[in-house]
């Protein structure tokens, strides 16, 4: 088989390439290790910033994200009882709209399908192969049997976990991480959600209180690196986040069924550079942040966006130029997200090894954010995301 862009992975980066690549009349493939079912199963992201939102729209697939996402004008930030409320659009004539990741995916996957453009599951990327050359190929399984794509081009969508950084000789790329000693355990609860996305900073660690609905709360509370998600009984789940946000009276907060737990431990990791020959990385197989901020799905489709946009220009005009500039483009845009999301972490999160001093400090910068408007719009402005440049 032959394609002009082999995509491997079929996670937001690997389908909105797919489209903004068959919107500009370039043909790719997209494979994918897991079921249709599992993929658009996958619970995480919720929060989609203005240039996603523009995305979705220009190809054409907005109309449900309108119809049932939540426009989100506002978040606060709660510490030793105290609130900061940041107003999105006061301070930044912008707004986000809370739609489910898996959701977005669901979109991008029936409208792939319905174009009869090839989007391949349970075809799991084993190898990539001449990525140096002017050929490289792609191995994968699929229904038993070894096959290869030959591309002129392969976009490595494949996540964290995925083979595509791993093809790069080691001598060709660096990395950059941190490992935080902590995670989040998230649920999805049929409960009525608090007015506003409320983050918080407690004595007993943080918290957030986020949704997908009205009739669905999403919560998370920063517990051990190691945590079983089992050993959290629904009643100590409601407890902690009772007492967490400075909901002790439980007035505020609705308990509910809670039906999905999942834990995700949080780090920060940057490679780079994100291309090498004809091999192209985007999204989480290149990048990832921690979840605070919610810049992952985000810097993904930014990635995509610029790479869809490069390989354009070379099918149009023959020149290499635009693809040349990927990764100096993409990891502007990469370093400042990944920034923003370790800063906000290291403001909201209980650290084990803070010393009093450290954790004074903390709650002092809290302090100021709550009284300071220069302070709220320099988070407000990267919270909803900064402008997409062009490469
Ligand atoms: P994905 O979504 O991991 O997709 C990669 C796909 O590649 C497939 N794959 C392979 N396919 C073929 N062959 C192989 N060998 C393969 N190996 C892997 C996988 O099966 C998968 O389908 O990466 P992508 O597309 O780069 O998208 C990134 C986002 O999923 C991620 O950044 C966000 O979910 C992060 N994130 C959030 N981002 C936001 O922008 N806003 C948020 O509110 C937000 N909240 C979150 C989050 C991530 C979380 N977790 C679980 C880490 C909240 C949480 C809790
Ligand atoms: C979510 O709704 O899942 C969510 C919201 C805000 C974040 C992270 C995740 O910072």
């Amino acid at each position: 088989m032959r394609t002009q862009v082999g995509i491997i992975g079929a996670g937001p980066a690997g389908l909105f390439l797919s489209h903004l690549l068959h919107r500009a009349g370039i043909d790719c493939v997209v494979l994918e290790a897991r079921s249709r079912a599992y993929v658009e199963g996958r619970v995480r992201a919720g929060v989609l910033e203005p240039g996603t939102i523009e995305t979705l729209e220009a190809l054409g697939l907005g109309d449900r994200m309108h119809r049932e996402g939540m426009i989100d004008e506002g978040l606060d930030m709660r510490f030793r009882g105290k609130n900061i409320h940041l107003d999105l659009p006061e301070l930044t004539g912008k707004r986000v709209i809370i739609y489910g990741q898996q959701e977005v995916v669901k979109d991008l996957i029936a409208a792939r399908v319905a174009s009869g453009q090839p989007l391949v599951f349970d075809a799991k990327v084993t190898e990539l192969a001449d990525l140096d050359g002017e050929r490289p190929r792609i191995r994968y399984l699929h229904d038993g049997e070894e096959k290869t794509l030959e591309c002129d081009f392969i976009a490595g969508c494949d996540g964290f976990h995925g083979v595509s950084r791993a093809a790069v000789p080691q001598d060709k790329i660096t990395t950059y991480d941190r490992v935080y000693d902590f995670a989040w355990l998230g649920v999805l609860s049929r409960s009525r959600p608090i007015a506003d996305m409320t983050y918080t900073n407690s004595d007993r660690g943080f918290a957030l209180c986020s949704r997908r609905s009205m009739q669905v709360s999403r919560l998370y509370l920063q517990v051990g690196a190691d945590e079983d998600p089992d050993n959290w009984s629904d009643a100590r789940f409601w407890d902690e986040l009772h007492a967490r946000m400075f909901d002790e009276g439980r007035t505020e907060i609705v308990e509910g069924e809670i039906f999905q737990r999942d834990l995700a431990r949080l780090r920060s990791f940057i490679a780079s550079p994100m291309q090498y020959g004809r091999l192209f990385l985007a999204g989480d197989a290149v990048h990832i942040t921690p979840p605070a901020g919610a810049k992952g799905l985000n810097l993904a489709v930014a990635d995509v966006r610029a790479l869809a946009g490069a390989v354009t220009h070379f099918y149009k005009s023959g020149r290499r130029d635009k693809l040349d500039r990927y990764s100096e483009h993409c990891l502007k845009r990469v370093w400042k997200a990944v920034g923003f999301s370790t800063r906000l972490t290291g403001l909201l999160h209980k650290f084990p090894s803070h010393t009093p001093f450290e954790r004074e400090l903390q709650l002092t910068e809290l302090e100021h954010l709550h009284g300071s408007r220069a302070a709220q719009t320099a988070i407000a402005e990267q919270y909803v995301g900064l402008p997409f440049e062009p490469i």
